[in-house]
C-alpha cells in the first residue's frame, strides 16, 4: 500500500509524493498580474508533490473577484513565468487552474460594466469580493445574461489559448480545468443553473457538452498528460444543484476517459465545509470505478478537509493524490510536518483574501520554530 510520501505519476508529471497543494483564491494580484510576493508564496510550498495555483481567469470576462490573477495578457504571463521559475528553482511542479466564473461576478469587474455571462439568466445567491480604495468587501453577484450559442466557441477558444500560453509562455507543468464550485462549467453541468433548451441544456449529454468541448480543446493543445480537471459533484458552493449528480458525473468521467487526463480532482461534499451533505448523497467510489472501467489511467485526486489519517485512508480506498487547502495555506512545509507527525499551524481566516505578506508568506516552518 503506497504512503503519502511515495512517488506517483499523474499523466506526464512525475510527482515525488502524493500531497498536493489545493487551489486557493488569495486576491493578491492587483490588475490581475501575479506579483513577486506570489512567487515567494508558491516557492515556499514547492515541496508538494504538485502545486495547483489559485483559480486564474482565462479572459477578462472570466474574472469574478477583485485582484485574482489572469492568464490572458502579456504582463500576466510574465508574472506567472516568475512564479513557475521560482517553483522550479526549488525542484517543484506547478499547474495553473484555468477559470471562468460565469455568473459569479459583478458588473464592476466585467469589461465595460457588462452583465456577467451564464448558461441561463438566473442570478446565483452568492457573494463576490470587491476591493475599493484598498478596502475589501463582499457583495452580491450581479444579474447575469444567458450566453448565446454563437458565443460558446469563443469561450472554448479562451480555454485553449490560456492552456497553450500556460505551458509555452508561462512555463507551467500542466493545467487544471476548473469544472467545480459553481463556476461557468459547473453552471452548465447542473440543472439548477442550466435551463437552456439548445444543445447545451436539457439532457445530461447536453449539459456536459461545454465541459467536454473545453477538455478536448485543452487536451488537443497541451496533451492529456498535462491536463487535470476539478469537479465538485454535490457542492452547493455558489448556489448550484443538480437533480441527478451520480448519473451526471458518471457520464462525464466515462466520456473523459479516452482523453488520457493526468488526473481528476474531486471536491468531496461541500467545498470548504462538511464532507457529507444529508440531502445530497454521492458515491465517489462508484464515480472512480466508472472512470477506471472506461479505461482511464490518470490519477484520482481527492480534496476537502483531509488530515493525515483520512488521507491515508483515501489512498487505501483507491485515491492516488490528496489535495490540502487550508493546511497548505498555513504550513509551507506541510509534507515534512505530515511526515514527522508535527503539529500544524492554524490558518488565519482574516488574511485569506486580499492583503500582503501577512498571513501569506509569513507562516513559520518547523525549522524556523523548532519543536
Ligand atoms: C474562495 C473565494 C473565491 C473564489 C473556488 C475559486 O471556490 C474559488 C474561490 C474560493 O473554486
Amino acid at each position: 500500500m503506497p504512503s503519502l510520501f511515495d512517488p506517483v505519476r499523474a499523466g506526464e508529471m512525475h510527482l515525488p509524493n502524493r500531497i498536493v497543494m489545493a487551489p486557493l483564491t488569495r486576491n493578491r494580484a492587483p490588475r490581475a498580474v501575479p506579483t513577486p510576493l506570489m512567487a515567494e508564496y508558491y516557492a515556499q510550498r514547492a515541496n508538494a508533490g504538485l502545486v495547483i495555483t489559485e483559480a486564474t481567469a482565462i479572459s477578462a470576462q472570466a474574472q469574478g473577484y477583485a485582484d485574482v490573477p489572469g492568464l490572458y495578457g502579456a504582463d500576466q504571463l510574465d508574472g506567472w513565468r516568475r512564479v513557475t521559475d521560482a517553483v522550479h528553482a526549488k525542484r517543484g511542479r506547478i499547474v495553473v487552474q484555468l477559470w471562468h466564473v460565469g455568473r459569479v461576478s459583478h458588473v464592476d469587474l466585467q469589461p465595460n460594466g457588462q452583465k456577467p455571462v451564464a448558461p441561463s439568466a438566473i442570478a446565483a445567491k452568492t457573494k463576490t469580493y470587491l476591493i475599493k480604495d484598498g478596502v475589501g468587501s463582499f457583495a452580491p453577484t450581479s444579474e447575469p445574461r444567458a450566453l448565446d450559442a454563437s458565443e460558446i466557441p469563443g469561450i472554448v477558444q479562451d480555454f485553449r489559448h490560456a492552456a497553450r500560453h500556460a505551458i509555452s509562455t508561462a512555463g507551467f507543468d500542466g493545467v487544471e480545468i476548473h469544472g467545480a464550485n459553481g463556476y461557468l462549467l459547473d453552471q452548465f453541468l447542473k440543472n439548477g443553473a442550466n435551463k437552456r433548451s439548445d444543445a447545451y441544456g436539457g439532457s445530461i449529454e447536453n449539459r456536459a457538452r461545454l465541459l467536454l468541448e473545453v477538455a478536448r480543446a485543452v487536451v488537443g493543445e497541451v496533451g492529456g498528460g498535462r491536463t487535470g480537471l476539478r469537479i465538485s459533484p454535490v457542492s452547493p458552493a455558489n448556489d448550484v444543484s443538480d437533480e441527478q449528480p451520480q448519473a451526471l458525473f458518471e457520464y462525464l468521467v466515462r466520456e473523459l476517459a479516452p482523453l488520457g487526463l493526468a488526473y481528476i480532482h474531486v471536491v468531496e461534499g461541500a467545498t470548504g465545509g462538511p464532507r457529507e451533505i444529508e440531502d445530497r448523497p454521492f458515491d465517489y467510489a462508484a464515480a472512480l470505478q466508472a472512470w477506471r472501467a472506461a479505461g482511464a489511467k490518470g490519477a484520482w485526486m481527492v480534496n476537502n478537509s483531509y488530515d493525515k489519517a483520512l488521507a491515508e485512508d483515501a489512498l487505501r480506498r483507491g485515491a492516488d493524490l490528496v489535495a490540502f487547502g487550508r493546511h497548505y495555506l498555513a504550513n509551507p512545509d506541510l509534507v515534512e510536518r505530515l511526515q514527522r507527525n508535527a503539529p500544524l499551524n492554524a490558518p488565519d481566516k482574516a488574511t485569506f483574501y486580499g492583503g500582503g505578506a501577512q498571513g501569506y508568506t509569513d507562516y513559520p516552518t518547523l525549522a524556523a520554530r523548532p519543536l
